[in-house]
């Protein structure tokens, strides 16, 4: 059958640019070194990446919703809970990321890269190097919104290797004005463009498992504290209302405030389920006694939120 030999690269659900744009700028070289592989995503991409693909004239993937029975290399993620739904029934022959190592089996433990850079975009470019292939414009302005997206304009989890990749990117990206590049891709993200508020909600939506835990947390965007409060209302209603389809023991929001274009200000959180504020409230002790949980600094979901969660789990702190 032709469809056995089809190779699809895949980020996570709900996807992000870095997810998106490495699952683009990988399949691209894989075919560069004869493979069949082809980009797809689990689902609609989110305005930022809409933006990205539009500044590089790059079509979106296609949508591909159920993984059982097919091949697959993914991106930017490694563990079922967060993969395309059948996962577990399909064969997973190569992973490239920078979160936590998950619960994906690969046979090929050569096949798998896993470094904790700031985007797996930095490490998509380690690939090219590796098989030494030219790198397009327009992949080369993938990887480089990839690494923008995840880094916050690489102001956050920024490593050696990640600024090597962005000067080399930046080169062939010929983006003139980068600033102005990344402030677009802020605006694009907190704009939401027609979502309601459930969409908005899942736009950025990950499940994590400690010791039979589960948890998810949502990761929103708006400028200006006034909006993060509004917006922030907005998601404690979906919350609540879509607590039971979430099939989880707590649920949280971060919501970033992006007041400045060039990074990014403060957060709120929001928690809800058992006993999901007391644990919160035990890490960060900023609980405002009735909703929000306010923060002059913006943390990183991946490298400060879930870790701190995960060890609080783990020393069963509640
Ligand atoms: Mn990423």
């Amino acid at each position: 059958m032709e469809t056995d030999h089809i190779i699809y690269v895949a980020g996570h659900k709900n996807p992000d640019t870095d997810s998106v744009a490495s699952a683009i700028a990988y399949a691209y070289l894989l075919r560069q070194t004869g493979m069949n592989a082809f980009a797809v995503v689990s689902g609609q991409v989110n305005q930022e990446t809409e933006y990205v693909l539009e500044c590089f004239g790059i079509a979106s993937p296609a949508v591909v919703d159920q993984a059982d029975g097919k091949q697959f290399i993914l991106v930017d993620h490694s563990s079922y809970t967060q993969a395309i739904d059948g996962m577990e029934k399909a064969e997973v022959i190569g992973i490239i990321d920078h979160h936590a190592i998950g619960d994906v089996q690969v046979n090929d433990p050569n096949a798998v890269l896993y470094a904790p850079v700031g985007a797996t975009a930095t490490l998509v470019f380690r690939m090219y190097q590796k098989y030494n292939t030219a790198i397009t414009k327009d992949m080369a302005g993938m990887m480089l919104a990839g690494l923008l997206s995840d880094t916050r304009n690489m102001k956050r989890n920024v490593t050696e290797e990640d600024l090597r990749a962005y000067n080399a990117l930046l080169e062939i990206a010929e983006t003139e004005d980068i600033n102005a590049f990344y402030q677009h891709m802020s605006e694009a993200i907190a704009s939401y463009g027609n979502l309601s508020d459930r969409e908005i909600f899942y736009s950025d939506f990950k499940k994590y498992e400690t010791d039979g835990k589960t948890f998810c947390i949502s990761d929103v965007n708006a400028f200006g504290e006034d909006k993060v409060k509004e917006l922030a209302d907005r998601m404690y209603s979906v919350m609540v209302s879509e607590f039971e389809n979430m099939e989880t023991d707590m649920a949280f929001v971060i919501l970033n405030n992006k007041t400045d274009t060039t990074g990014e200000n403060g957060m709120y959180m929001l928690a809800y389920g058992n006993k999901a504020t007391e644990l919160l409230d035990s890490i960060f002790h900023n609980y405002d006694g009735e909703r929000y949980f306010v923060f002059q600094k913006n943390f990183s979901r991946k490298t400060t939120v879930v870790p701190a969660i995960q060890k609080a789990l783990k020393e069963d702190r509640i």
